[in-house]
């Protein structure tokens, strides 16, 4: 592998995993919706639900690069694993590493590390890709705050332990005036709703998260007042890289599935692969595949490295979802009738399930808008043409 040796044994131990723990339950957790509990004990004795954190914390100490190949291999074999092992990594408890007090860091890091999740509350019913459109309020009271609102397709909302908020604390128009608060599943008035009945990612949990009336001491703010909408931007310039690795990951195993079974059927007296027409799509997956993932890569080496990498995550998510799913859509023509029936082959499921990279964390119209804004502000046009 160009990226060294340290990557490709990583990668093959991510992958001998991911075969051995994940792939077995893939199916059944996406037929009857069951998030697989029984799952997170190994993904936390591997390390995977540690990865972006520091050991002094209790986390693996894993570079952004491994922590990509980590969910792209999980996601190869079971999109809704890599989502929740995403989800908690780069946005439950990232933000608590990088705007948290050594206080929250040490009461909330260890345990997230061993295996407890910890969901991210950025979108609201009227505030998606708006994302400083936020109406859950919190306000003032003695020298504490009372939080009220609601928090919808929250990655890990019925299991997490604990989960990171937005809330309006002045009002000051648009972005300005938001704030983040770190919330407990204990905290009175802080419930989850019932688990989405959803298209894709079947076995992740996905849930609504009510506040009301919910009660916080100061110590439950994350980082200093009116700072929650830029905490939560830098916090998504980075889950984009493992939206971008998850869609990596899927589309390499709609080519993994198609492969195999144009390798093994025969039509007209011969096996599919040989004839053009089947050859050739396999070489437009393979050939796109390994553009997203040098896309990715770049932006989690980018990052690693210290550099500026916000527009970078953002062309990398865009080419990558999209790029996954053609290559599930183009994997199910190629197994015919066979790629239509549910649960006979993966390609199907991973069209279900990778759908969702274009459109979380962003989606493709907001990404375009980070990549457009970026170019106009290189020649200095940006104050004067913002696309909105
Ligand atoms: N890192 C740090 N700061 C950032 C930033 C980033 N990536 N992006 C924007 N900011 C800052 C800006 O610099 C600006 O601060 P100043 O006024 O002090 O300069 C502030 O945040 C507001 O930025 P901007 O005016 O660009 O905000 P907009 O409301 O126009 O929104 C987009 C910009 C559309 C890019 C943003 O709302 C977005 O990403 N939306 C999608 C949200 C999303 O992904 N939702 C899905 C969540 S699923 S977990």
């Amino acid at each position: 592998m160009i990226w060294g040796e340290k990557y490709s044994e990583f990668r093959e131990k991510v992958r001998a995993f991911a075969l051995e723990k994940v792939a077995p339950s893939a199916v059944e957790i996406d037929e009857t919706q069951r998030f697989p509990k029984e799952g997170l004990a190994p993904l936390a004795e591997a390390g995977y639900l540690a990865m972006v954190i520091p050991k002094e914390y209790g986390g693996a100490g894993n570079d952004m690069l491994e922590y990509t190949i980590a969910v792209e291999e999980l996601s190869r074999v079971c999109g809704s694993t890599g989502i929740t092992v995403a989800a908690h990594n780069s946005l439950g408890m990232s933000p608590i590493l990088l705007f948290g007090t050594e206080e929250q860091k040490k009461k909330y890091l260890p345990r997230a590390c061993a295996g407890e999740l910890i969901a991210f509350g950025l979108s609201e019913p009227e505030a998606g890709s708006d994302a400083g459109g936020t109406k859950t309020r919190a306000v003032r009271n003695g020298s504490g705050w009372i939080l009220n609102g609601a928090k919808c397709w929250i990655t890990s909302a019925t299991e997490c332990f604990a989960a990171i908020v937005t809330a309006k604390t002045s009002d000051e128009e648009g972005s300005y005036g938001i704030s983040s608060f770190i919330l407990e599943k204990d905290m009175e008035g802080f419930t989850s709703g019932k688990k989405e009945n959803k298209l894709g990612l079947r076995g992740s949990d996905t849930a609504f998260l009510h506040i009301a009336d919910v009660r916080v001491s100061d110590s439950a703010l994350l980082g200093e007042t009116g700072n929650g909408f830029k905490q939560f931007m830098k916090i998504l310039d980075s889950g984009r890289i493992s939206i971008g690795a998850m869609a990596v990951g899927m589309a390499q195993g709609a080519l993994d599935c198609a492969l195999k079974f144009a390798a093994e059927h025969e039509e007209y007296g011969r096996k599919m692969a040989s004839a053009q027409g089947i050859a050739f799509q396999l070489a437009d997956m393979e050939t796109e595949i390994e553009a997203a993932r040098g896309l990715i890569y770049r932006a989690a080496v980018m990052k690693d490295r210290g550099m500026k990498y916000g527009p970078e995550s953002a062309k990398a998510k865009l080419f990558a979802s999209e790029v996954g799913t053609r290559c599930a859509f183009k994997a199910i023509g190629i197994l015919g009738a066979e790629g239509l029936q549910v649960g006979k082959y993966p390609a199907e499921r991973i069209w279900r399930d990778v759908k969702l990279c274009e459109i979380g964390e962003g989606t493709s119209e907001i990404q375009r808008i980070v990549i457009a804004r970026d170019l106009l502000k290189s020649i200095g046009a940006f104050d004067a043409l913002k696309i909105e």
